[in-house]
C-alpha cells in the first residue's frame, strides 16, 4: 500500500483549519492537523480529528437517481440521462414561466469555484437572481452588520488579535463547541497573559463562560439594549476617542439622542443582569488598551441581527478599536466557506466581486466581464422567502445544492410542504441519507471532502487551496464540474449557436476567471492564484495583482469604503424578539451546537464515536423549571410552539435560566422524529432576511405513552437505520443514535400510546434478526412485557425491549462491557421486566468526556475524588491531552468538586 499525505483544509467550521490527509490515493486512512497552516498551527478539534472516521461509503450518494413522477421511487440512472433531464425541465420551465420560476439554492460549504459556477449559470444563463445560500441563515446578518457601519462586507481582524488583545467580548457564540480551535489559541493567550479580560454574553452558561472574568447571562435577544447601554456609559464617563471619532466616522450626534435613554437601571433590568455587571463590562470595554469583540449566531439569527451587529460595531467606532492590534469587530464565520459565498455573490442580493444585485453599475460591470447583454434586474428571493414562493406554486424547479433545507430550515411543517409541492426537485448531495433526499426528483452524487479540489476562505479572510487526496467514490463528482457541465447543456437550449460561458475544465481556471471579478474592489484577490498559494501558502485578501503577501488587518488608515470614506454610527433602537414569553407559550426555547455534532449529522452522524459526548436528543430546563413544570428529567414532553411540536425527553440542566429551555439544532427528524425545526419561526430580520433561529415562543405538554420499545443493534449501522426508520413512522415518540466505538450499534427509543400490531412488531425482529437463530426470548403479551436479546459467541449483539423498557439501560451495559452473564440469562428467562437490583435505574455508562482519548466522565469524577488536578487528570488519564476540546469541561467539573456532588455513574 503506497501511504501518502495530501495537505488540504477541514470541511467543519469556519476556522479554516489545515489538515494532513493521510491516505492511499483510493481510501482516506488518517488525518492530523497541519503544522504549516497558519489557521491552526496543526491543532485539530474533536470533529477535525475525527474527519476519516466519518463518511460511511454506505450512507453517500454514489449514482445520479432520478424518478419520473412523484409517486414513484427514484432509480439509478447515467449522468448523461440525469443532466439532459435536468436541462430539459428547466428549459421547459423558464420557456414558460420565466426565469423567476426556477431557484437555486446553496450552501456555505461550498468551494469558491462552486459558487461561481453555480452564479453565473443562475445570473447570466438562466437570468435570474433567485440563487440564496443557507448563510442566509448563518451571516446575513454580519454582512449587513459590516457593510452598514463599515462600507464593505469585511471582517476587518485576523486570529493573532486574539492574542493581542487586553479585552475580548464573546457575544452570542459558544466558541468553545463551535471554533474550537481558536477558543484553544484563546485559552492559551489568557495562560499566558492572565491580565486579558474576557467577557461572555449569552443567556446560557457555556463551556465558552469557562474562561470569562464576566459572563452576562442577559435575556434572549436584548443584545441591541445591552450595547447601547454600554455606550450610554462609555459616553458618561467618557472612556472615548474623540480623535477617531472626529476624523473617521459621522452619526454619532443621532446615536446620542438615541442611547441617552438606556439608562443603566433600564437596561440592566431589560437584560435580566445587575447594574455592576453593566458598569463592568463598560469599564473593560472603556479602558482597557485594545478591545476585540467576537460573534456568531447569538447576534446573527434574530429578527433584529442586523441591528445587533451595527450597535456592537458602535462600540469599536466610539472607542475607535478598530485598524489596530488586537481591536476591531470579528465576526465568527460558521461554515467553513460562508465567506467565499459572500465574496462571490452567493446571496440573492449580491454579485460576484462584494458587489450588488440592486446596483445598475454592479449589474453592468459583471455583464460587461461575463460577455453577456445584461443582468437580471428583478430581486431574487431569499432563503425564507423562497421557500414560501415553492409552497405558493411560484417556483417550480428548484436545484439545492450542499445543504439539507428539510433539516435546518425554521417552521419545517411548512419547508416539506413546499418541497412537496414542487414540481421538480435536484439535490446536488455527497451523502443520500438526508431529510431532503427523500423530496428529490434527480440525486446528483456529489465528491466530497478530501475528493475535491478548489479554494475556501476562513473567518479571517484567508484563502487556502482545499486539495483532492482521492478519488471520490462511485460516480460521484465535483460539485463545479456538475454545475457548469449542467450549465452547457441549458446554454444549449437557451442560448445556442453562441459561444459558451462555461468553457471552463479545472477548478484553477474557474479562479483565475472569478478573481478578476474582484480586481479593484475592497477584497481584490486578483493577485492570488492555487499556484500562488501551493508557494507562499494560505493568503488574507485583499491581495491584489503584483502584491506580496496578504492583508492582516483592514482600515489601519481609518479610512472606510463607504461613500464618505467614514465609518457610520448606525441608530437602531431595541426591538424586543418577535416571540415574547406569554400565557399560552411561556418559554424561550434556544438552539445551538453541540461539540461533536455537525448540522444534520450526515456526515457526523456516521461515526458512533461521535455520540459519546451527547448520545440523544434532549431538550435542557433549569431543575426550578422541570419542578414548576411538575417534570423529572427523562420524561418525554410534547414541545409545542406556535407551528409545530416535537416530543423529546427533558434533561436538568442548570446553565440555562428559568423560563428557557435549550435544545441543540442538529436533530432532523432521521434521528428524533419531527426535528428541532418544527418548532422554530420562520420570522426575519428586515434588512438580512435572517431568521429568529435562536428563539421561539414554546409550552411543554405532558404525554401518555405507556408503550415503550428500546433496540439496539450491532453491525451495519447504516443499513439498519434506514430500514428501522421508516418502521417507526406510526410511533409518536423515535429517537436513534449510535454507541459503541470498538462495535458500533444502532440504538432505538420509541414511544407510543397503544402497542403497535403485532406484526410490526415482527417486521422490527427481523430486521434485528430476532425471530431466529440464538435468540433468548421472553413475551408476556398480557403484562406487556417483551425481551428478545441474541447472544453469538458468549456476547449480546441484538437487544429488543418492548412494551415496558424499565432493563434498557442496565442492558446497555451490558452490551458496552460485551459479556452475557449468567444474570442476564436468569433475567431474560423469568417474568420481570425490572433488572436484576438497583442496576436499572442508573443511567448508561455515563457520556465520554474526551474523544480522542476514550475517557468517560466518570473516570474524570473518580481521578478527581482521588485529589488529581488538571495536570494530574491529564497525566494519569490522558485526557484533554490531544485536541483540547473536553478541557473547560474538566475543568467546570474541578470548579464543582469544591462542593459536594454525586459522581455520575
Ligand atoms: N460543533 C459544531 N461547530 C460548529 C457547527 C456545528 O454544527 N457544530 N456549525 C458551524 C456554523 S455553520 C455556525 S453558524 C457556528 C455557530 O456557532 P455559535 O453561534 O457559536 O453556536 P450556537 O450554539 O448556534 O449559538 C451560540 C450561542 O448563542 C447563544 N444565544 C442565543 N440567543 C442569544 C441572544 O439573544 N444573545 C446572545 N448574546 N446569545 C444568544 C446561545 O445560547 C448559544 O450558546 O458554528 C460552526 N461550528
Ligand atoms: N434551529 C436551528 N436551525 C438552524 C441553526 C440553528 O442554530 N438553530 N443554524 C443554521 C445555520 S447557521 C446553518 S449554517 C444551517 C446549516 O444547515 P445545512 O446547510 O442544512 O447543514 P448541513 O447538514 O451541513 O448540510 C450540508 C449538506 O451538504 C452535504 N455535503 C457535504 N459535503 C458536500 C459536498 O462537497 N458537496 C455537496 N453537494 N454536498 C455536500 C452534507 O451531506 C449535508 O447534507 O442550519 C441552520 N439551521
Ligand atoms: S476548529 Fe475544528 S471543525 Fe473548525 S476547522 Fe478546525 S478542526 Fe475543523
Ligand atoms: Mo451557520
Amino acid at each position: 500500500m503506497n501511504r501518502q499525505t495530501t495537505a488540504s483544509t477541514c470541511c467543519y467550521c469556519g476556522v479554516g483549519c489545515g489538515v494532513l490527509i493521510e491516505h492511499d490515493g483510493e481510501r482516506i486512512l488518517g488525518v492530523s492537523g497541519d503544522p504549516s497552516h497558519p489557521a491552526n498551527h496543526g491543532k485539530l478539534c474533536s470533529k477535525g480529528s475525527t474527519l476519516h472516521l466519518t463518511g460511511d461509503l454506505t450512507a453517500r450518494a454514489l449514482y445520479p437517481e432520478l424518478r419520473l413522477g412523484k409517486a414513484l421511487a427514484r432509480s439509478r440512472t447515467d449522468w448523461d440521462t440525469a443532466l439532459e433531464h435536468a436541462a430539459n425541465v428547466f428549459a421547459e420551465t423558464i420557456a414558460e414561466h420565466g426565469p423567476d420560476s426556477v431557484a437555486f439554492y446553496i450552501s456555505g460549504q461550498l468551494l469558491t469555484e462552486d459558487y461561481y459556477a453555480f452564479n453565473k449559470l443562475a445570473r447570466a444563463l438562466v437570468g435570474t437572481n433567485n440563487i440564496d445560500s443557507n448563510s442566509r441563515l448563518c451571516m446575513s446578518s454580519a454582512v449587513v452588520g459590516y457593510k452598514r457601519s463599515l462600507g464593505a462586507d469585511a471582517p476587518p481582524c485576523s486570529y493573532e488579535d486574539l492574542e493581542l488583545s487586553d479585552c475580548v467580548m464573546i457575544v452570542g457564540s459558544n466558541m468553545a463547541y463551535a471554533h474550537p480551535v481558536l477558543f484553544r489559541r484563546l485559552e492559551q493567550a489568557k495562560r499566558l497573559r492572565p491580565q486579558m479580560k474576557v467577557i461572555v454574553i449569552d443567556p446560557r452558561r457555556t463551556d465558552t463562560c469557562d474562561l470569562a472574568d464576566l459572563h452576562l447571562a442577559i435575556l434572549p435577544g436584548t443584545d441591541v439594549a445591552l450595547f447601547h447601554g454600554i455606550l450610554h456609559l462609555l459616553l458618561w464617563q467618557d472612556w472615548i476617542d474623540r480623535d477617531f471619532i472626529q476624523a473617521h466616522t459621522e452619526g454619532l450626534a443621532e446615536l446620542k439622542n438615541l442611547v441617552h435613554d438606556y439608562s443603566p437601571h433600564m437596561v440592566a433590568q431589560l437584560c435580566g443582569i445587575s447594574v455592576e455587571q453593566l458598569r463592568q463590562c463598560a469599564e473593560w470595554v472603556g479602558t482597557s488598551p485594545s478591545f476585540l469583540s467576537l460573534w456568531c449566531m447569538g447576534l446573527n439569527q434574530s429578527s433584529a441581527g442586523s441591528a445587533k451587529n451595527s450597535a456592537l460595531i458602535n462600540l469599536h467606532l466610539v472607542t475607535g478599536q478598530i485598524g489596530r492590534p488586537g481591536a476591531g469587530p470579528f465576526s465568527l464565520t460558521g461554515q467553513p466557506n460562508a465567506m467565499g459565498g459572500r465574496e462571490t455573490g452567493s446571496l440573492s442580493n449580491l454579485l460576484p466581486g462584494h458587489r450588488d444585485a440592486a446596483n445598475p453599475e454592479h449589474r453592468a460591470e459583471v455583464a460587461a466581464y461575463w460577455g453577456v447583454e445584461q443582468l437580471p434586474a428583478s430581486p431574487g428571493l431569499t432563503a425564507i422567502e423562497l421557500f414560501e414562493q415553492l409552497r405558493g406554486g411560484k417556483i417550480k424547479a428548484l436545484w439545492i445544492a450542499c445543504t439539507n433545507p428539510a433539516q435546518s430550515l425554521p417552521d419545517q411543517n411548512a419547508v416539506r410542504e413546499a418541497l412537496l409541492n414542487c414540481p421538480f426537485v435536484v439535490l446536488q448531495e455527497a451523502f443520500r441519507t438526508t431529510e431532503t433526499a427523500a423530496f428529490a426528483d434527480l440525486l446528483l452524487p456529489a465528491a466530497s471532502w478530501g475528493e475535491k479540489e478548489g479554494s475556501v476562505t476562513n473567518s479571517e479572510r484567508r484563502i487556502s487551496h482545499v486539495r483532492r487526496a482521492v478519488t471520490a467514490p462511485g460516480e460521484a463528482r465535483p460539485d463545479w464540474a456538475i454545475t457548469l457541465d449542467f450549465a452547457r447543456r441549458l446554454e444549449q437550449r437557451l442560448r445556442p449557436q453562441q459561444p459558451s460561458l462555461f468553457a471552463l475544465d479545472t477548478p484553477a481556471q474557474v479562479f483565475d476567471e472569478y478573481k478578476l471579478l474582484t480586481r479593484g474592489r475592497d477584497l481584490d484577490l486578483s493577485g492570488i492564484s492555487h499556484a500562488l498559494i501551493d508557494q507562499l501558502g494560505p493568503q488574507q485578501w485583499p491581495f491584489p495583482t503584483g502584491a506580496e503577501q496578504g492583508t492582516a488587518r483592514l482600515y489601519v488608515d481609518g479610512r472606510f469604503p463607504t461613500a464618505s470614506g467614514r465609518a457610520q454610527f448606525v441608530s437602531d433602537p431595541y426591538r424586543a424578539a418577535k416571540e415574547q414569553r406569554d400565557a399560552r407559550f411561556p418559554l424561550t426555547l434556544i438552539t445551538g451546537r453541540l461539540r461533536d455534532q455537525w448540522h444534520g449529522m450526515s456526515r457526523t452522524g456516521t461515526a458512533a464515536q461521535l455520540f459519546g459526548h451527547v448520545s440523544e436528543a434532549v431538550l435542557s430546563l433549569h431543575p426550578d423549571e422541570l419542578r414548576r413544570q411538575n417534570l423529572q428529567a427523562g420524561d418525554l414532553v410534547s414541545l409545542k410552539s406556535r407551528r409545530g411540536s416535537v416530543i423529546v425527553a427533558v434533561a436538568d440542566d442548570d446553565s440555562v435560566r428559568p423560563g428557557q429551555a435549550f435544545l441543540p439544532m442538529h436533530w432532523g427528524d432521521r434521528f428524533l422524529k419531527g426535528g428541532v425545526n418544527a418548532v422554530t419561526q420562520p420570522a426575519f430580520d428586515p434588512l438580512s432576511k435572517q431568521p429568529e433561529l435562536k428563539h421561539s415562543g414554546v409550552r411543554l405538554e405532558p404525554v401518555q405513552l405507556p408503550w415503550q420499545l428500546f433496540a439496539l443493534i450491532e453491525g451495519d449501522v447504516q443499513r439498519h437505520f434506514e430500514a428501522l426508520r421508516p418502521l417507526c413512522e406510526s410511533f409518536a415518540y423515535v429517537s436513534l443514535s449510535l454507541a459503541g466505538r470498538e462495535r458500533p450499534a444502532l440504538l432505538l427509543r420509541v414511544a407510543n400510546a397503544e402497542a403497535p400490531a403485532p406484526q410490526l412488531l415482527k417486521d422490527i425482529d427481523q430486521l434485528l434478526g430476532l425471530n431466529e437463530g440464538p435468540v433468548l426470548a421472553y413475551d408476556d403479551p398480557r403484562r406487556s412485557i417483551g425481551k428478545r436479546v441474541r447472544i453469538e459467541q458468549g456476547r449480546i449483539t441484538a437487544i429488543r425491549l418492548a412494551g415496558e423498557t424499565l432493563a434498557q439501560h442496565w442492558l446497555q451495559n451490558l452490551w458496552l462491557k460485551g459479556k452475557a452473564d449468567e444474570q442476564l440469562r436468569r433475567w431474560l428467562l423469568a417474568p420481570m421486566s425490572a433488572p436484576p437490583g438497583a442496576a436499572g435505574l442508573i443511567a448508561a455508562s455515563g457520556k465520554t468526556l474526551c474523544n480522542c482519548k476514550n475517557v468517560s466522565q466518570s473516570a474524570v469524577c473518580a481521578g478527581i475524588s482521588r485529589g488529581l488536578d488538571l495536570d494530574g487528570l491529564k497525566q494519569e488519564l490522558g485526557c484533554g491531552t490531544q485536541c483540547g476540546s473536553c478541557v473547560p469541561e474538566i475543568k467546570r467539573l474541578l470548579a464543582s468538586s469544591a462542593q459536594p456532588v454525586a459522581i455520575p455513574l
